[in-house]
């Protein structure tokens, strides 16, 4: 049987690319979020090598129940896919709001470990498995704003690099990709909650986009099973980091 991949947050951006990218490549793909509807037509789109299913990130009780919710014959999850996740606001930490930081925390943390615990003990079991998750390289690198999003991922970060730990003696593996700059995604039309202000952010720059990911995580997984990527930091070819910035007087 084909490798079974589980997609969560495909309902847009990079998680409908990768979707779209592996059922392309002959993996099976479940592919989850909370729109239903969109998940349906990337099923019609896709056909019977997709399954859609249903799944809110910060649902402990949903989440913690995988996979034993699935239909049977999708319960033996090979690959998971850490996408689902989102930034709120760019405000400074005094006046972020309190809770656009628990949503992300929820989402990107607690939702993300969830999730890995409830799936991993199967890879272990059969020796065979692969966890890749999206960090960002807000998780390494800081900016205004960024506060609570970029502690996310650098918790992200560490619990990849920690799971390699854990895994070490198995043939699961583990890989965290770290983006910066990517357009073609609804990720600045959520964090702005305003799509002018979102469209705006991409003016003048040439981003990486869903495909781009798509594609390395296509990669990733394709390689021989003695070879685990750790990490993988990509940036548009318009992005370098700024550096420290002091003020005077
Ligand atoms: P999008 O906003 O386009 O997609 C986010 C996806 O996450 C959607 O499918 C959404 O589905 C899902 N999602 C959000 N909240 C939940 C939830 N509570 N439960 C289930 N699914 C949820 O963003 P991107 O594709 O750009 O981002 C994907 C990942 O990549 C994120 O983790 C993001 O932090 C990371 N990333 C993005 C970068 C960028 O510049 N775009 C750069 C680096 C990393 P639905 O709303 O249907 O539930
Ligand atoms: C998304 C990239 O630079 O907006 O993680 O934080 S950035």
């Amino acid at each position: 049987m084909a490798t079974t991949v589980l997609v969560t947050g495909a309902t847009a951006g990079f998680g409908k690319a990768i979707a779209e990218r592996l059922v392309r490549d002959g993996y099976r793909v479940i592919a989850t979020g909370r729109r239903k509807e969109r998940l349906d037509e990337l099923a019609a789109a896709l056909g019977p090598a997709l399954l859609p299913f249903v799944l809110d990130m910060t649902d402990s009780a949903a989440v913690q129940a995988l996979p034993g919710s699935l239909p049977e014959d999708w319960r033996q999850v090979d690959v998971l896919i850490n996408n689902a996740g989102l930034a709120l606001g760019l405000d400074k930490a005094q006046q972020a709001s309190v809770e656009d930081w628990q949503r992300m925390i929820a989402t990107n943390v607690t939702g993300m470990v969830e999730i890995t615990r409830a799936l991993l003990p199967g890879m272990v079991e059969r020796n065979r498995g692969h966890v890749i998750s999206l960090g960002s390289t807000a998780g390494t690198y800081p900016y205004l704003g960024a506060n609570v999003y970029g502690a996310s991922k650098a918790f992200v970060s560490q619990f990849m690099r920690n799971l390699r730990c854990d895994l070490l003696g198995t043939h699961v593996r583990a890989t965290n990709l770290e983006p910066g700059l990517c357009g073609g995604s609804e990720f600045s039309n959520v964090r702005l909650r305003d799509d002018a202000k979102a469209a705006a952010v991409y003016d003048g720059t040439h981003p990486i986009q869903p495909e781009d990911i798509a594609e390395t995580v296509s990669w990733v997984l394709g390689l021989p099973a003695h070879v685990n990527i750790n990490r993988i930091e990509m940036m548009p070819t318009c992005q370098a980091s700024a550096g420290l910035a002091v003020v005077k007087g």
